[in-house]
C-alpha cells in the first residue's frame, strides 16, 4: 500500500482487530504493530500463526501515553480499534468503556498530532441511536448523533473527538462508522456466537425482550476491506459508512442458525430484555461504494453463518473457557 508501510493496530488481538491483521497481511506488504491490553476479549490466539517478521504483539494500554507516544512515532499509520465493545457490559460497569474508548482515543491523537502519522479511527453506527421497526429510514454519514448506551455515547465521544483534531490541529484522520459485525473469533458474550455454542452446547438461543430487534449483518471481512479501502483512498477528513445491506430480526437469526445447525426453528428461549434495548439500526453505505469502489463479498447471510458455525465447531478449545465465565455472568442476570 502506498505511504502504508507500518501499521499500529490497536485492539489487533480483539475479534475484527485480529481478522483485519490477518487481511493487511494477506492484501499487502505492509509490517503490523498490534498494540493491545490483552484483556477478557482478546484472543492472541488469533494472531499465532502470521508470519514474525509481519506482525507483532505489543501488549499495553491505549490510554497510557508513555507506552502510545514512542509506539505513534515509529509508525506512518495508526488504525485504532481497541475499544471495550460490549453494550451489556457497559451497562453493568461504564468506567472502563470511558477510559478506554474516549481517554484511549484521546491518548492517540495527541500522539499522532505530535508524529504527524495517518489516523483511522473504527466506529460503529450505534452513534446514531435506533430507528423504529417501521421506519423506511437507514443511517447515513448525515444521521445526528443520538447514541443510547453507555458503550455507545463513548464511542460518539470519540468521533467527536477526532473530528475536533481534525479541524482544530489539522490531524490527518479519517473514520469509519461500521453495523453488526460476524464471523471467526468473535467473543462468546456476543449474539451470533452466543446463540451458536449455545446450540452446540445442547442449550437454546436465547433472545432478549421479544427477538423483534433489527440488526444489520456484515461478514467481518467486509469491514477488514473497507477499512484497507478507505486508508488506501479515504479522504482525510471523511466519515465513511460500512454496511452490507444485511438487516434481519434477531428472531430470524436465531431461526436460520437452528435451521442450519438442524434443529427445529422454534427452539429457542425469550429472556430479560436489555436496558435501552436500541430497536433497528440500518446502513446506508452508498458514499463507500460509489467514492471509494468498495463492494461487500459476502451477499449470501445464511451463507456466512454456515461458515461461521462451522468455524465455532472445530474451535471449541478456544471459546468453551469463555462461554463458562460469559454465562455465568448472562445467568445471573436472568438472560
Ligand atoms: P473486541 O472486544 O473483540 O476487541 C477489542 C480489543 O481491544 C481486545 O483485544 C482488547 O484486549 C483490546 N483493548 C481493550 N481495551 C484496551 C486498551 N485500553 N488498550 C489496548 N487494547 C485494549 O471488539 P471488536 O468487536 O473487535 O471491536 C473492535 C472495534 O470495532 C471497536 O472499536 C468497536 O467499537 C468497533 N466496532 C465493532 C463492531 C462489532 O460488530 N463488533 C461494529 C462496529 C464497530
Ligand atoms: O444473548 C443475546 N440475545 C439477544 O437477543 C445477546 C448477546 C444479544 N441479543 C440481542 C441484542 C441486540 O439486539 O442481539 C442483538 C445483537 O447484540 P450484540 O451482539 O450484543 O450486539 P449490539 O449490541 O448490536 O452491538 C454490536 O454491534 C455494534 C457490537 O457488540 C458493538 O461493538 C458494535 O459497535
Amino acid at each position: 500500500m502506498p505511504g502504508v508501510e507500518r501499521v499500529l493496530v490497536t485492539g489487533g488481538a480483539g475479534f475484527i482487530g485480529a481478522n483485519f491483521v490477518r487481511h493487511v497481511v494477506t492484501h499487502t506488504d505492509a509490517r503490523v504493530t498490534v498494540l493491545d491490553k490483552l484483556t477478557y476479549a482478546a484472543s492472541p490466539e488469533a494472531l499465532a500463526d502470521l508470519p514474525a517478521d509481519r506482525v507483532t504483539l505489543v501488549t499495553g494500554d491505549v490510554a497510557d501515553t508513555a507506552t502510545v507516544d514512542p509506539l505513534v512515532a515509529a509508525h506512518d499509520t495508526v488504525v485504532h480499534l481497541a475499544a471495550e465493545s460490549h453494550n451489556d457490559n457497559s451497562l453493568d460497569d461504564p468506567e472502563p468503556f470511558i477510559r478506554t474508548n474516549v481517554v484511549g482515543t484521546y491518548v492517540l491523537l495527541e500522539a499522532v498530532r505530535k508524529a504527524d502519522a495517518r489516523f483511522h479511527h473504527v466506529s460503529t453506527d450505534e452513534v446514531y441511536g435506533d430507528l423504529a421497526l417501521d421506519d423506511p429510514k437507514r443511517f447515513t454519514e448525515d444521521t445526528p448523533y443520538r447514541p443510547s448506551s453507555p458503550y455507545s455515547a463513548a464511542k460518539a465521544g470519540s468521533d467527536h473527538l477526532v473530528r475536533a483534531w481534525v479541524r482544530s490541529f489539522g490531524v490527518r484522520a479519517t473514520i469509519s462508522n461500521c453495523s453488526n459485525n460476524y464471523g471467526p473469533w468473535q467473543h462468546v458474550e456476543k449474539f451470533i456466537p452466543r446463540q451458536i455454542t449455545e446450540v452446540l452446547e445442547g442449550r437454546r438461543p436465547r433472545l432478549y425482550g421479544d427477538g423483534q430487534q433489527v440488526r444489520d449483518w456484515i461478514h467481518v471481512d467486509d469491514h477488514s476491506s473497507a477499512l484497507l479501502t478507505i486508508l488506501e483512498h479515504g479522504r482525510i477528513g471523511e466519515t465513511y459508512l460500512v454496511g452490507a445491506d444485511g438487516e434481519r430480526s434477531n428472531l430470524e437469526v436465531a431461526r436460520s442458525l437452528l435451521r442450519l445447525m438442524g434443529r427445529p426453528e422454534d427452539d429457542y428461549e425469550l429472556v430479560a430484555d436489555r436496558a435501552g434495548h436500541d430497536q433497528r439500526y440500518a446502513i446506508e453505505s452508498g458514499k463507500l461504494r460509489l467514492e471509494l469502489g468498495w463492494q461487500p463479498r459476502f451477499g449470501d447471510l445464511d451463507g456466512g453463518l454456515a461458515e461461521t458455525i462451522e468455524w465455532y465447531r472445530a474451535h471449541r478449545d478456544w471459546w468453551a473457557p469463555r462461554k463458562a465465565a460469559t454465562e455465568a455472568a448472562y445467568a445471573a442476570k436472568g438472560q
